[in-house]
């Protein structure tokens, strides 16, 4: 029950404190990212980080002093004290004109053949899915948008599969979209996509996933298949509640579900995840991890205004989602 991939001796780590009764255990400095954090940046959360050139950089939700949600760049030596950029990235299109996606939030940063690609949620006349590509994380190139609106939480795998490039999404509404269930599209090129199918569906016997779903973080490979965590929302009195589930999906086709866990991993208990500009939200968008010790990352918003880490061991999360496996409507065939 192991991750397949290479190994990140430098990724950050704390042992599980002996008191944790979860799979799932928060960094003791938590939330590694602040309010104010840059300039002109009220609140940063909901971002995505990867390993590049001995150290970290990032692509981080940045919600500026007009309101407006914005993509900035960041580096780090140690992947918990990052410096973020003052000013927001500057897109140029394929033909090298400047690019402005007007908003931009809830990044996913992936590599795939040695070129670093990042989804995000755009302005479409609509809520849709951006897509960008950098070699370097100097000159950042937009590319066409896979879909027409509306649709959000576009997470690319780290490799093609079968020879395709695959995306999951969440279709969803321009507003706080109370439905939404996890598909997945193919492209040979990254332009075009189709042989659209349903991945998973929102519900299932607990409450916790019961108003819609979204995808997480790049999903993992590991012998079991793909490791994917993702968000589950329910509606209460009070609004939304954002929680952290997970899944392992088929290797060669990823649009059926192997097992996925009846119980949410991560769910809002710390004053940073009850209390900020949107209580109660865990929304995890990155890991780190290494296939020699199996350990995982987890980097997910809080309350939309912090940035947390969190970690878990693969056998031991993977061990679970098997034992505690419960899929819903379909969740293990071709949903074509
Ligand atoms: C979703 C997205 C996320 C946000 C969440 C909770 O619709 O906009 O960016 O974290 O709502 O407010």
């Amino acid at each position: 029950m192991g991750i397949i991939g290479r190994p990140l001796k430098n990724m950050p780590w704390e042992d599980k404190p002996g008191d944790c009764r979860g799979l799932v255990w928060r960094y003791s400095g938590n939330p590694i990212i602040d309010r104010n954090p840059a300039r002109h940046c009220g609140r940063v959360y909901n971002s995505a980080v990867i390993p590049y050139d001995n150290g970290f950089v990032g692509v981080f939700r940045a919600d500026h002093t007009d309101g407006k949600a914005r993509l900035h760049f960041g580096r780090s030596n140690d992947a918990i004290h990052w410096e973020i950029h003052d000013e927001p990235i500057r897109w140029k299109d394929e033909k090298g004109k400047p690019y402005d996606p007007n908003y931009a939030y809830d990044p996913r940063l992936v590599e795939i053949d040695g070129i670093y690609y990042i989804t995000w949620c755009t302005d479409f006349a609509g809520a849709a899915l951006g897509l960008g590509m950098t070699r370097d994380f100097r000159e950042f190139i937009r590319l066409e948008n896979p879909f027409p609106p509306f649709n959000r939480n576009g997470v690319l795998f780290p490799r093609k599969i079968n020879g395709k490039y695959m995306l999951l999404s969440r279709p969803s509404d321009s507003g706080h979209t109370p439905f939404g269930d996890i598909f997945i599209s193919e492209s040979a090129d990254l332009r075009y996509w189709g042989r659209h199918r349903r991945v998973m569906a929102r519900g299932g016997s607990g409450w916790w996933q019961s108003t819609k779903i979204g995808a997480g973080p790049v999903p993992i490979e590991t012998d079991e298949g793909w490791l994917l965590f993702y968000h589950g929302v329910t509606t209460t009195c009070s609004g939304y509640v954002y929680s952290m589930g997970a899944a392992i999906l088929d290797r060669d086709n990823p649009s059926i579900v192997r097992y996925r866990c009846a119980d949410y991993l991560l769910t809002p208990e710390m004053p940073y995840e009850t209390t900020g500009f949107v209580p109660n939200v865990v929304f995890p968008c990155a890991t780190l991890h290494d296939a020699e010790t199996g350990r995982i990352a987890i980097y997910y918003g809080a309350a939309d205004t912090y940035v947390a880490l969190a970690f878990a061991q693969a056998d031991e999360v993977i061990g679970y989602i098997k034992s505690r496996s419960e899929l819903v409507n379909g969740d293990d065939i071709e949903y074509r």
